[in-house]
């Protein structure tokens, strides 16, 4: 979960509240990478279609030997024998983790379902209730937040409620042998076995072995970073002295806050504002002519950027305020006539937590409704 870079579709969540679209389970990583493992298949694993007993044996074998040179490569980045060794002794290849990495909705894209539909499910009162207790009882650390990393407390609550459902559901998968496993199948080695690497040295700074635990695909914790996430953002947000992201709230908070604040949040600015749109407009004018270089499908729906004076000039009117020259783009989630919202700088900042539509608007729609 690189942030910034080209993003496409890794990072899967542990909720099972997805729908059948690539992007929307996943977070980011470079297309340049998926292009080259799309069709990557291990000899291991087609052995397995033929001979399942010896493939199993085989697979193994070259499992144990790929840790080796993963072993490798981490001592050569400094890290310690003993945290190689706590996270490679007796770690078997993980099956399980290869199936579900291959039954993800994102391998057959089918007809995505409305967004509305997808916001009812998860925007729902369930969550809305429970993002709004986590918000009272927060107090003065709300405002903490918000004046330490320029994010408001209801959109890094809303991040967490989307992720893990305020913490209910993080995943007991082990994170050493989903991360190796994923990286020895191949399709995505480069990224997976710098998330293994990056796990090697979050032994280093002290994260307990028992504690690394997450979604199969390596994800952890209340606000599911992967692991060279954790190392460059993680906050000790309680000041205990222990960033875990697992257990306290105060280190999940301000963790999320600082990923926001990484990837640009602008103080002040909300991240999009329902509009009406003036019968007849014509959407042509404003259509988007480039194709994005990341995380393409997501950005197509989105208009060009104009500055809400513009969009005014054109007829768009926010429904709640929004500067002049903030620049915005028009979307339309389920189409012309569904509702429609002006979009600010912020809402990409939500996709860079993950490349979907579907999930970024949800999230800034659960924090307006947590606030309201
Ligand atoms: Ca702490």
């Amino acid at each position: 979960m690189p942030a910034r870079m080209p993003l496409a579709i890794i990072r899967c969540n542990v909720t099972r509240l997805m729908v059948p679209m690539a992007g929307a389970l996943c977070k980011t990583l470079p297309m340049s990478s998926l292009r080259r493992f799309k069709f990557a298949v291990p000899f291991a694993l087609v052995l397995a279609l033929f001979s399942p007993a010896s493939a199993q044996v085989d697979e193994e074998a070259g499992f144990q030997g790929y840790l080796q040179l993963l072993a490798a490569r981490a001592r050569s980045e400094g890290v310690s024998e003993r945290s190689i060794q706590a996270l490679t002794a007796g770690l078997a290849f993980n099956p399980k983790v290869i199936r579900l990495d291959r039954a993800q909705p994102g391998s057959d894209p089918g007809k995505p379902p409305a967004m509305w539909t997808y916001i009812r499910t998860h925007v729902d009162p369930a969550r809305i209730g429970g993002g709004r207790r986590e918000l009272a009882s927060l107090g003065a650390e709300a405002d903490r937040i918000e004046a330490e990393y320029g994010v408001p407390a209801k959109v890094v609550i809303a991040i967490w409620g989307h992720e893990t459902n305020y913490g209910s559901y993080k995943g007991d998968f082990d994170l050493a042998r989903s991360l190796a496993t994923l990286a020895y199948e191949g399709r995505r080695r480069e990224l997976f076995a710098d998330e293994f690497v990056a796990l090697l040295k979050m032994a280093d700074r002290g994260v307990p072995r028992q504690r690394m635990v997450g979604s199969w695909a390596g994800a952890f914790g209340n606000p599911q970073f992967l692991p060279t996430v954790y190392l460059r953002l993680a906050q000790d947000g309680n000041g205990d002295g222990d960033i875990d992201i697992w257990h306290s709230r105060s280190d999940t908070l301000a963790s999320i806050a600082n990923y926001f604040r990484d990837a640009g949040w602008r103080p002040g600015e909300p991240w999009g504002v329902r509009v009406s749109v003036p019968a007849g407009f014509d959407r042509n004018l404003v259509s988007p002519r480039l194709e994005a270089p990341s995380c393409a499908r997501v950005h197509a729906r989105h208009s060009l950027w104009r500055t809400v004076a513009e969009w005014k000039a054109m007829g768009i009117q926010p429904l709640a305020p929004l500067g002049d020259q903030t620049m915005a783009a028009l979307f339309e989630p389920d189409g012309p006539g569904t509702g429609a919202f002006l979009l600010t700088g912020n809402y990409r900042v939500i996709l860079q937590y993950n490349c979907s539509n579907y999930y970024a608007l949800s999230v800034g729609l659960l924090a307006d409704e947590i606030a309201r």
